[in-house]
């Protein structure tokens, strides 16, 4: 019998644009963004969310940021949302299909497994930042295990996924890293709530030393779109917004599931210091589509997760 032959033209792929290629790029790090990132403390990955995933981010935290709750802190001017947290999960009041799709999407998990050097992780906190034009404030200087260790997290081995969600520049209050301060350890921290959110500061006189013999330290700006990878104890601030654009970050904490957070007397509230143990499993790529399916119901195991008693103060 003869075999039939199709007059159609092949399906041709359509052509990857710049920003494909990067974000298919950035799944496996290289030897030299490794040793990068051990070096200076964090790294950048250009362009790794789409513009289009950007805007379903903003869509969400526009609608998260009028809800009334507790998973929500607010500027001490102006009432607006200065952090939102807990978006990546499946329940609570900030719950995101969005954002459970994208801190689960393999482009990003991989990177930080390579960092982390582990495969069992599960995430801290997540942290959206909406420093908003004008009402924005301050982030003074310091590491973030200064607050995690008081969490009860045994070891400074976690690293958080800040994601770009408009462009930050040095007038709107971008972020700013002093390279290679990782290296000093876990420096001590006092405690500081000048701006509406309690959190552990390098007191003065030990920044300015450390300053003295630092690299300047580098405004961390990009494209909408761009995530950065740096350690839980590189030393980093930012300053007020002066402008008239917003700038808001999303900050995805990833720890070893090895490394989770010992009884502590007064543990926080589980929306800052999860108690969801369970070893995050990579999801899709396509982010959009595996928001528009919404969350898969698993996710959660009841023997991973401490007792409610520990969960609350
Ligand atoms: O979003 C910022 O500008 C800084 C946030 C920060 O340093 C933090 O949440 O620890």
């Amino acid at each position: 019998m003869q075999q039939q032959t199709s007059t159609q033209p092949a399906p041709t792929q359509p052509a990857l644009t710049e920003g494909d290629r990067a974000r298919l790029k950035a799944t496996h790090l290289t030897g030299a963004q490794l040793a990068e990132y051990r070096r200076d403390g964090y790294l950048i990955l250009p362009d790794l969310f789409s513009p289009a995933e950007v805007a379903a981010m903003k869509a969400e935290l526009a609608r998260i940021q009028r809800i009334d709750t507790d998973h929500l802190v607010r500027e001490k001017t102006g009432g607006v949302a200065k952090t939102i947290y807990r978006v990546h999960e499946a329940d609570g009041p900030t719950r995101s299909a969005v954002f459970h799709a994208a801190s689960r999407a393999p482009r990003l998990l991989d990177p930080v497994r390579q960092v982390l050097a582990d495969d069992a992780l599960y995430i801290h906190h997540t942290k959206c930042n909406l420093k908003t034009a004008i009402d924005g404030s301050v982030w003074q200087w310091h590491q973030d295990y200064g607050s995690w260790q008081r969490d009860g997290i045994p070891e400074p081995r976690l690293t958080t996924a800040l994601i770009m969600l408009d462009e930050p520049t040095e007038l709107n209050g971008c972020l700013y890293f002093i390279p290679g301060s990782h290296r000093e350890g876990s420096l001590e921290a006092e405690f500081n709530d000048a701006t509406g959110y309690r959190f552990y500061v390098v007191p003065k006189p030990r920044l300015i030393e450390l300053m003295q013999r630092s690299p300047e330290p580098v405004p961390i700006v990009g494209r909408p779109g761009t995530a950065v990878l740096f350690d839980c104890n590189i030393v980093h601030a930012s300053g007020h917004n002066l402008s008239r654009h917003d700038r808001w970050q999303v900050y995805v904490v990833y720890n070893p599931v090895a490394n989770r957070p010992k009884p502590v007397p007064s543990p926080r509230p589980d929306y800052v210091r999860s108690v969801n143990f369970h070893p995050l499993q990579p999801g899709s790529d396509d982010i959009l589509a595996a928001a528009a399916a919404g969350i898969a119901p698993a996710g959660r195991a009841a023997a991973m997760t401490a007792p409610a008693a520990e969960v609350r103060r």
